[in-house]
């Protein structure tokens, strides 16, 4: 069995199907009828193709795991502040602003980007840069399906994600000066169009958890969590380079492509090892992956790199 079965008990064959059980019928008693909106316009919940040969057999993270022990700045510094604050953050309308090196700039609806994609399951291992990890069952589509809609021009070299500037709705952004907002991101081209990185809509079947970055967030498996970006309204194809925040806020920490090394250490803890969310009471801490495990699919990206140093 995958993913430290042995103290997980049977607690992992049961618990993720009974949190989304639990789900569905929060959802049916219509209390949630407010979150239902992307998924349910064409490739909804229903149409997602499961099975791709990208997901992961480990066994995934319970969907109250998934969404209740976050990181999402804008909502608060704490794992639970995400969850506890972000409900109040409105999702519907959404657009998403595409400029820069592009045949067709321009704000699209959520709507109309998702109906020119096809949304399948991608279930993922996930490491954060905090030296924590799980496994999350993401519902998305590669983000190189959006880019063929709207068209990129030969010399855009990079990808740049902005998530959402709303003072009202997010917390975080009020008060005492720490990010400096929109929080931001950014991918090369060639990682942009590798086949591993997705844009998601949703976990275990259902539209995303506010907390886990509604209605759409960029996930790129093989690199530290700080780069899967949350609740993105820009995207902007540049030639240079962008800054994201980690690397503006602390460049002797973070860096721009911040793959998943187990050989290179935070200045502060060794990233040898992570602790495996959900695994239990005795530990659970399981040994890094060179990429987090994607390396067949993402090493030749990087071949003129030193892998011995961050970047
Ligand atoms: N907009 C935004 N995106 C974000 C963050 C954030 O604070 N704001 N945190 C990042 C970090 S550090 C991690 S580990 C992941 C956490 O994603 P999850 O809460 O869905 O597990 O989101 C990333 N994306
Ligand atoms: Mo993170």
């Amino acid at each position: 069995m995958p993913r430290n079965s042995w103290d997980r008990f049977n607690w992992s064959d049961v618990t993720p199907k009974a949190a989304f059980m639990n789900r569905r019928q929060i959802m049916a008693s219509g209390l949630a009828a407010a979150g239902m909106s992307a998924l349910a316009g064409p490739g909804g919940a229903q149409g997602v193709k499961k099975g791709s040969p990208y997901s992961t057999v480990a066994e995934p993270n319970t969907f109250e795991e998934i969404t209740s022990y976050n990181n999402f700045y804008e909502f608060g510094w704490d794992k639970g502040d995400p969850k506890a604050h972000a409900g109040q953050l409105t999702t519907d309308p959404w657009s998403v602003e595409i400029d820069g090196l592009v045949d067709r700039p321009g704000s699209y609806p959520l709507e109309e980007l998702l109906s020119h994609v096809t949304l399948e399951e991608r279930i993922y291992r996930f490491r954060c840069v905090e030296a924590w990890s799980m496994v999350i069952p993401w519902v998305g589509f590669p983000l190189s399906q959006l880019l063929a809609y709207v068209g990129v021009q030969s010399s855009a070299k990079y990808v740049a994600f902005e998530t959402l500037v709303r003072p009202e709705e997010m917390p975080g952004q009020r008060g005492r000066a720490s990010i400096d907002w929109p929080y931001r991101e950014g991918l090369r081209m060639d990682e942009a169009m590798n086949p591993l990185t997705i844009m998601a809509t949703g976990l275990y079947g259902e539209d995303m958890p506010k907390q886990n970055g509604a209605p759409i967030r960029l996930i790129v498996p093989w690199k530290y969590g700080f780069k899967s970006a949350k609740s993105i309204v820009k995207i902007s194809l540049t030639d240079k380079q962008p800054l994201n925040t980690w690397q503006q806020l602390q460049p002797s920490e973070y860096g721009f492509y911040a793959n998943v090394n187990p050989t290179v250490d935070h200045p502060r803890w060794s990233q040898a090892t992570e602790r495996v969310i959900g695994a239990g009471l005795f530990g659970g801490r399981q040994e890094t992956l060179m990429f987090n495990g994607y390396g067949e699919q993402v090493a030749a990206l990087y071949s003129g790199m030193d892998l011995s140093k961050y970047y």
